[in-house]
């Protein structure tokens, strides 16, 4: 299997992707597992934070080129699995990525549509597509400049050049560098210090921070308001404030 699910103690998934003989390039098979997966864990309320990781090498070098090189456009359209995308975009939880070797193309995307990257030193980020004639197509022009800048990412995007773990977390791509051999650890130990918290504020604030950016602040604000009275509802709200006043630490329910 190519891609693979884990159920983690403490209520963490565990999805990796493995077909080293090709960098992990991203095929129909793969970008089709990982939508079934996704969809899965988003409906599963036992869990709360997933890491997406490739090997320890490469965690993945983009759509598999072998794939599209002869493709037309109505491939393109029809091309299977494309839904991954979509349900990666959609995914309500936490999403941490742990990034070993290179993510390149696609798989810098796949990388981007986390919350929180977690690279090793030796990473390598990238969207050299241009070198192969095309553009990136799975929100690379997009989240890149909104992560970066339009400076960085236009340099990344124009010359195809791969960035740094170092350079990339300087740039803001990157949340967190680590040792190469700590990268899954960490960020499994992240993702279980955040499924450990409530789950419905976490979710609120991954809701209010992808959907805030593309709104006016006034707009995005008074999201976050409503949002923020809607957590008094809560029980861990509830269990949270008080478990703080009786100096005892909070059994969070998810309720
Ligand atoms: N696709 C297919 N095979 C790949 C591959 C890829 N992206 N990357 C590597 N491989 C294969 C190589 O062909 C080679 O296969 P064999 O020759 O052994 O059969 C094997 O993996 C080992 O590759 P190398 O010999 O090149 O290994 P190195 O360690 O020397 O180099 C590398 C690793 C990752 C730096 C290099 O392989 C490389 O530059 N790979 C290509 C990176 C790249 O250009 N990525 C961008 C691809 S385009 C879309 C959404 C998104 C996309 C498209 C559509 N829609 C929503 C419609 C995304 C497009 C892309 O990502």
């Amino acid at each position: 299997m190519e891609v693979t699910l884990e159920c983690r103690p403490g209520n963490v998934a565990l999805v990796r992707i493995d077909r080293p003989e090709a960098r992990n390039a991203l095929n129909g098979a793969i970008r089709e597992r990982l939508a079934e997966i996704f969809a899965e864990i988003a409906a599963d309320d036992s869990v709360r934070c997933a890491v997406l990781a490739g090997t320890d090498k490469v965690f993945a070098a983009g759509a598999d080129i072998k794939a599209m090189a002869e493709a037309e456009p109505i491939d393109m359209m029809n091309r299977p699995g494309d839904r991954a995308w979509k349900v990666l975009k959609e995914f309500p939880k936490p999403l941490i990525a742990a990034v070993n070797g290179y993510a390149l193309g696609g798989g810098c995307e796949l990388a981007m549509h986390a919350d929180i990257i977690v690279a090793g030193e030796g990473a390598r980020f990238g969207q050299p597509e241009i070198k192969v004639g095309i553009i990136p197509g799975a929100g690379g022009t997009q989240r890149l400049v909104r992560a970066v800048g339009k400076f960085k990412a236009m340099k990344i995007l124009l010359t195809g050049d791969f960035v740094s773990a170092r350079d990339a977390e300087a740039m803001g791509l990157v949340s967190e560098v680590v040792p190469d051999g700590e990268v899954l650890d960490r960020a499994l130990a992240l993702a279980g210090q955040i499924a450990a918290l409530p789950p419905i504020a976490a979710r609120t604030i991954k809701e209010l921070v992808l959907q805030g950016g593309d709104l006016s602040l006034d707009s995005a604000l008074l999201l976050e308001r409503n949002a923020f009275r809607l957590m008094f509802g809560t029980a861990d709200q509830k269990e949270g404030m008080r478990a703080f006043l009786e100096k005892r630490p909070p059994a969070f329910s998810g309720r």
